[in-house]
Parts: structure tokens; sequence; C-alpha cells
């Protein structure tokens, strides 16, 4: 199994790094290809508590080649913060390899991100504030700056010059911000190149060679299918392709390579930022999800929103990326709840509508059907089997199975590295 591809298919934050870690001891490359410093994985490894942003989360495993990939929007100073304060605790981070094509995010993508948010109002996206999305516009603007311009003084000023001339102009007219100069953003990313260097390379040709030479790659993804500015609830979106085909586009590695694609779920639902959420709680169960699950962002410590799980999600995410297991996190979060809600299908203007909505208006208006199935109250987090979970936590994970378009290949019963249950 060379080429396996593990996708959040909610709205993020589904445990992703850890189902990553999971896979560790088969895996030779982790390669991070899409979105940047917003994501956040939590590991927990022993009794250490490890959140990475920008690395990808088999950096903590050893003998891993961990890789930052074309698709990629790299904050400099943070990669050097993260790769410092993991090297401080011990961790080796001298494998890492980064795509001379990645784009950069710089300073006045920072300062875009923030201001357009405050700006917007009512309408604000909720995003993380690390300028992702005004690094990935420019991107497709064909302003960017790339990873390989920092070798190229000549050629970086030009490009950041080009990049500044629209940005100074927006925000000084339209935010009545200082002109932010050619020399004090060119300066700073002139100052990361000779430490850079030695980690820079052609990621698409080294895992191509990786694969052809029978090594197992595991790309991972940030963010998740309904965040995926094509597949998910545009505009409340981040600004990269999150879902499986992300994983080609982002890495240079063809669609015909890939043999299995991990979706990975919650057993109920969360969202951090705005825009629809149809099982979305308000009332103590809310509550309940937020602190039984420590339901709060990795990155900026934002509460996430908490419901119910949503089956027409679930389905949605199995086609689109073409999902071959689901991991099914959090089941222990469930515990204690007599009859747990689990959305089958929405009511849109008062017609059941059974898949995701066309139309994001209908997904607005769409209110969950509920189907309701009886809980459990006995610890599950020390279960390794399938068979030795209670019940109902079985019939819970079947029912799941049954409506969400793909096998539940493995169960996550606590935070712990090792609290999961295999069943594939
Ligand atoms: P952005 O910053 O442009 O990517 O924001 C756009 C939307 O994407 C959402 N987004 C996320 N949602 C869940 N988890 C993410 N990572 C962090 C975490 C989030 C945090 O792991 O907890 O700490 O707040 C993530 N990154 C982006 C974001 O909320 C916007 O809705
Ligand atoms: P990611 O963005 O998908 O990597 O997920 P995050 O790391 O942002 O959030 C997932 C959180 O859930 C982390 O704090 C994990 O330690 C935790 N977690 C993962 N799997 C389980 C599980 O099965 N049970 C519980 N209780 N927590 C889990
Ligand atoms: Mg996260």
């Amino acid at each position: 199994m060379p080429a396996i591809v593990l996708i959040g298919a909610q709205w993020g934050d589904e445990g992703k790094g850890k189902a990553t870690d999971l896979l560790g001891d088969r895996i030779d490359y982790v390669v991070k290809f899409n979105g940047g410093n917003n994501a956040g994985h939590t590991v927990v490894v022993g009794t250490e508590k490890y959140a990475l942003h920008l690395l990808p989360s088999g950096i903590l495993t050893d003998g891993v080649v961990p890789v930052i990939s074309n698709g990629v929007v790299v904050d400099i100073a943070v990669l050097f913060e993260e790769l410092d304060a993991l090297a401080a605790r011990g961790v080796d981070v001298s494998r890492l390899r980064v795509s001379a094509n990645a784009h950069v995010i710089t300073t006045y993508h920072r300062t875009l991100d923030k201001v357009t948010e405050r700006f917007l109002g009512k309408r604000q996206i909720g995003t993380t504030g690390r300028g992702i999305g005004p690094a990935y516009a420019d991107k497709i603007n064909r302003v960017g700056i790339r990873i390989q311009d920092l070798f190229d003084e000549n050629i970086l000023r030009q490009k950041v010059e080009g990049a500044l001339e629209q940005k100074n102009q927006i925000l000084a007219k339209i935010y009545n911000r200082r002109a932010i100069t050619v020399d004090e953003v060119a300066d700073e990313l002139l100052s990361y190149a000779d430490r850079l260097r030695p980690m820079v390379a052609d990621t698409a040709l080294e895992l191509n060679l990786a694969l052809d030479a029978g090594k197992t790659v595991l790309f991972e993804g940030g963010q998740a299918t309904m965040l995926d500015v094509d597949h998910g609830t545009y505009p409340f979106v981040t600004s990269s392709s999150a879902t499986s085909g992300g994983a080609a586009t982002g890495s240079g590695v063809a669609p015909n390579r890939f043999d299995r694609v991990i979706g990975v779920i919650k057993a109920y639902t969360t969202r951090v930022g705005a825009g629809p959420f149809p099982t979305e709680l308000f009332d103590e169960w809310g509550d309940f999800l937020t602190e039984k699950g420590a339901e709060f962002g990795t990155t900026t410590g934002r509460k996430r929103r908490t419901g119910w799980y949503d089956a027409p999600i679930a389905r949605y995410a199995a086609r689109i990326n073409g999902i071959t297991d689901f991991v099914l996190t959090k089941l222990d979060v469930l515990t204690g709840i007599e009859s747990i809600p689990v959305c089958v299908a929405y009511e849109v203007d008062g017609k059941r509508v059974d898949e995701m909505p066309v139309s994001q208006t209908d997904f607005h208006h769409a209110t969950p059907i509920y189907e309701n199935f009886p809980g459990w109250t006995e610890d599950i987090t020390g279960v390794r089997e399938f068979e030795k979970l209670p019940k109902n936590a079985r019939d819970y994970v079947l029912a799941l199975e049954a409506m969400s378009g793909s096998r539940m290949s493995a169960i996550g019963v606590g935070p712990a590295r090792d609290a999961i249950v295999v069943r594939h």
C-alpha cells in the first residue's frame, strides 16, 4: 500500500494528527500538501502533547521523512519556530524537505487577512488570521513569491515590488494603513535563505522516486472536505484544496498512484469559524460535547461549534474523496448520553433531502432529520477490540457505517496515541 491519502471528512479537527501518527510505523514519508499554519494537529505521545501547525505530524516519528510540498503556503518564521521548539524537546527535525515551488506567506498577507476580516464585520469568515487566503490569492493572481525566489535576490525584489504595488494602494486607500516597503519584505525573506537552503528540494521528483522504490508515502490533508475551496461550504471555506484531489495537484504525484483514501471523521461534528452547520447544538448538549471533547482550536484557541453526527456530510465526503476507509474518532466523548441523535437526511422547505443540497442557500436552511440511537455508560477508553465495546457503542458504529458510504476501519476511543480500536 505505497500511497495513502488521509483527509478530514467534516470541518476539520477530526483527529487527523492522531490517525497519521497511528500509521507512522508503516510510513516512510508524510506529506503536507495544502494549507499552511492555519492547521492544528494535536498529537499525544506518551505523556508529551505536541501541537503542530505547519509541520506534517509525521515529524514526530523516527525515521519518517516529513515533506512540505508545492500546494502549501509557508510562513518561514513560523516554520523555524516550530522546528526549534520541537528540536528543544529532543525531536529530530533534520529530515524535513520543503518544495521549491511552495508559496511564501509574508507580512502583507497576514496584515491583509486581519484587516479584511475586520472590515467584513458581520460577513466575517472567521479565518485564523495567518495570511492563508491572501497568499493563495496571490498564487492564483500570479503575483506570489515562491520558496525558490529566496535564492535569487534580483528576482525576489522584483516580485515583491510587483506584489506590493496593488496591495499598498489597498492598504492605504481602503484600510488607512501605512505602506509596506519592498526592502522590509525582501530583507526579511532573504535573511531566511541560508537556513532554508538545505531543506529545499524538488519534492515531486523525490516523492515519485520514493514510490518507484516501493516506499510508503502518506499525504496528510490540512483542514477538511467541508472547508475545501471547491467542495466546501463556499465562501465559508479555507483557500486550498483540502480534498483528496488536492493531494495530487499539491504534491506532483499523479492520482493513479494513490491506493487508499482514509477519511477521518468524528462521532459527532464540530466547526470553527463562520458558515452553515445544520446539526449545530445551542443547548446543554452542545456544551457537553465542547467540554468533554475539549473542543478548542489548536491554532487560535477558539471554542469550536458542536453538533451531532451528520450522515449526508459523511456520504458527500466519501464520494468527493473516494474514501476507502473511515477512521471514526472520539467515540468516547459520547459515553454517558442516553440517546444519541444522528442526522440521516435534511428537510429543506418542507421537503426531505437525502444528500448535500447543491445550493448553499438550501444548505443554510436545511434542518436535520434525526434518528436516535441508544447510548452506553461504560468507560470505553481502555477497549482495544471491537467486540469488547458495549453493544450499543458497536451498534452506533455499525449504524454510522451503513449510512456513511464507506467502512469504519478504526475507532478512536480516547486522546492517547494508542486509544484506538482497529477493525480492518
Ligand atoms: P483560513 O485561516 O483562511 O484557513 O480560515 C478559513 C476557514 O477555515 C477554517 N479553518 C479551520 N477549521 C478548523 N481547524 C483548523 N485548524 C485549527 C485547529 C483552527 C484553530 O486545528 O483547531 O485553531 O482555530 C482550521 N484552519 C482553518 C477557519 O476557521 C475558517 O472558517
Ligand atoms: P486535526 O486537526 O484533525 O489533526 O485534529 P486536532 O488535533 O485539531 O483535534 C483533535 C483533538 O482530538 C486532539 O486534541 C486529539 O488529541 C483528540 N483526539 C483524537 N482522537 C481522539 C479520540 O478518539 N478520543 C478523544 N477523546 N480525543 C481524541
Ligand atoms: Mg486541527
